[in-house]
C-alpha cells in the first residue's frame, strides 16, 4: 500500500482538508437521531444539574478499502482504557458520551466474560433461563450500574465503525457541545486511522484478487485535534491521548503533540504497558500516573481521571477570572 505524502491534499490548509473529507464522506443514515439524542442529553445535564460532560472516544476506528465493504485497515485498541475510563468519569460527578468502536470494551462489563449470553445463562429444567451462581454477582453489578447511569441520563452511548462515520460525529458531538462552555471535555483515547482511502477514490464492490500486488493509495486523515480546539469546541478542555510502542520516543512526541494541537492534556502511553502507566503532558508538569496494586479498585484510569477532573476545575476557574 502506498502511504506516501503524494497527494492531491498536501500544501491544501487544515480547513480545506477537513472541508474535503467531511464533503465526500458518505452520510451519517442516522444523524438526525444522534442529533435529537445529544440534544436532549446535554439539556439534562446542564440546565438544572449543570454537570460536567465529557466526550469519551474509544475504540479503533476503520478505513474501508471498497464502498461495499468486505476489507478495511483497522486500528489497535481494545476499547478498554475508553470504557474503564468512562466509569470513573461516572464516579467523579461527569455525564459521559461514550462515542465508541461498535462491538468493543463498553462500560460495567469487566466482570463479564466475552461470550456473556452463553456463559452468563443457563436453561433450568422447565426451559426457562436463569444466570448461573458464578455470574450472578458480577452481572447484578453490570445490570445496576449501567441502567443507574443510562436512566439518570448521565450515560449516552454512540457507535461508529469508519473513520467517517467517527469523525462526523465527533464533529456533532463538539458541535453540540460548544453551548456548555468550559464545562465541556474531550477525553479522545480512540485510536483514529492516520491513513484512508477517501470515498470517491474507492471502488464500489470488491477488490478482486489476482494480481501479485495490490496498489491502493491512502491518503492522510486531517488531523481533526486542532479543529475542534479551534472551531467546534474552542472552550472545551482537551485531552487527547498518544500511543507508541518505541518509549524513547514517548514523551517527546506528546509534548510535540501538546503544542501543534493546543491540547491542554496529552497521555502518553506505550502498548505494552498502557494498563500499567501513564504519563500525562500538560504545559506546566509531567505526571506519572501508575496502577496501585494496594487498592482494589487498581485500573491506572482511577488516578488519571482524578487529576484531570481537578486539572479541567483548575480550568474553568482560571478561565472564569
Ligand atoms: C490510546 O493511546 C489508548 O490509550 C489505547 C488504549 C488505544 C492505547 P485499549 O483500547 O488501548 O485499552 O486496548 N489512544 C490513542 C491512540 C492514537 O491513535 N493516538 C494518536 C497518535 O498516537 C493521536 S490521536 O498519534
Amino acid at each position: 500500500m502506498d502511504a506516501s505524502n503524494k497527494s492531491d491534499d498536501v500544501g491544501k490548509t487544515l480547513e480545506t482538508q477537513a472541508k474535503a473529507f467531511f464533503d465526500s464522506a458518505p452520510s451519517l443514515h442516522n444523524s438526525h437521531e444522534i442529533t435529537q439524542k445529544l440534544i436532549q442529553f446535554i439539556q439534562h445535564n446542564s440546565s438544572s444539574l449543570a454537570r460536567r460532560i465529557v466526550c469519551v472516544t474509544s475504540g479503533g476506528t476503520t478505513a474501508p478499502l471498497e464502498q461495499l465493504c468486505v476489507r478495511y485497515v483497522d486500528n489497535f485498541s481494545s476499547g478498554h482504557r475508553g470504557a474503564i475510563s468512562t466509569e470513573y468519569f461516572l464516579k467523579a460527578g461527569y455525564a459521559v458520551i461514550f462515542l465508541h468502536r461498535r462491538g468493543s470494551y463498553q462500560p460495567f462489563c469487566r466482570s463479564i466474560p466475552d461470550d456473556p449470553l452463553l456463559e452468563c445463562f443457563e436453561l433450568t429444567n422447565d426451559l426457562n433461563i436463569q444466570v448461573r451462581k458464578a455470574y450472578s454477582e458480577a452481572v447484578k453489578r453490570a445490570i445496576l450500574d449501567h441502567h443507574t447511569a443510562v436512566a439518570g441520563g448521565h450515560l449516552l452511548k454512540l457507535p461508529f465503525s469508519t473513520i467517517f462515520e467517527y469523525l462526523q460525529m465527533l464533529q456533532m458531538i463538539a458541535i453540540s457541545m460548544r453551548c456548555i462552555g468550559l464545562r465541556g471535555m474531550f477525553y479522545l483515547a480512540a485510536a483514529v486511522s492516520d491513513y484512508y482511502v477517501p470515498w470517491k477514490n474507492m471502488v464500489e464492490h470488491k477488490i478482486q484478487s489476482g494480481p501479485p500486488l495490490l496498489d491502493v493509495k491512502l491518503f492522510q486523515v486531517p488531523k481533526m485535534l486542532s479543529v475542534i480546539r479551534k472551531d467546534w469546541a474552542p472552550q472545551a478542555f482537551c485531552v487527547s491521548f498518544k500511543l507508541e510502542t518505541d518509549s524513547s520516543i514517548l514523551v517527546n512526541k506528546a509534548n510535540a503533540a501538546l503544542e501543534k494541537y493546543k491540547m491542554h492534556a496529552v497521555v502518553a502511553n506505550e502498548l505494552a504497558t498502557r494498563k500499567e502507566q501513564v504519563v500525562v503532558v500538560t504545559s506546566a508538569e509531567k505526571i506519572t500516573g501508575m496502577r496501585d496494586n494496594s487498592e482494589s479498585a487498581n485500573d491506572v484510569e482511577n488516578p488519571l481521571i482524578k487529576l484531570l477532573s481537578k486539572r479541567h476545575i483548575t480550568y474553568i476557574e482560571d478561565s472564569g477570572r
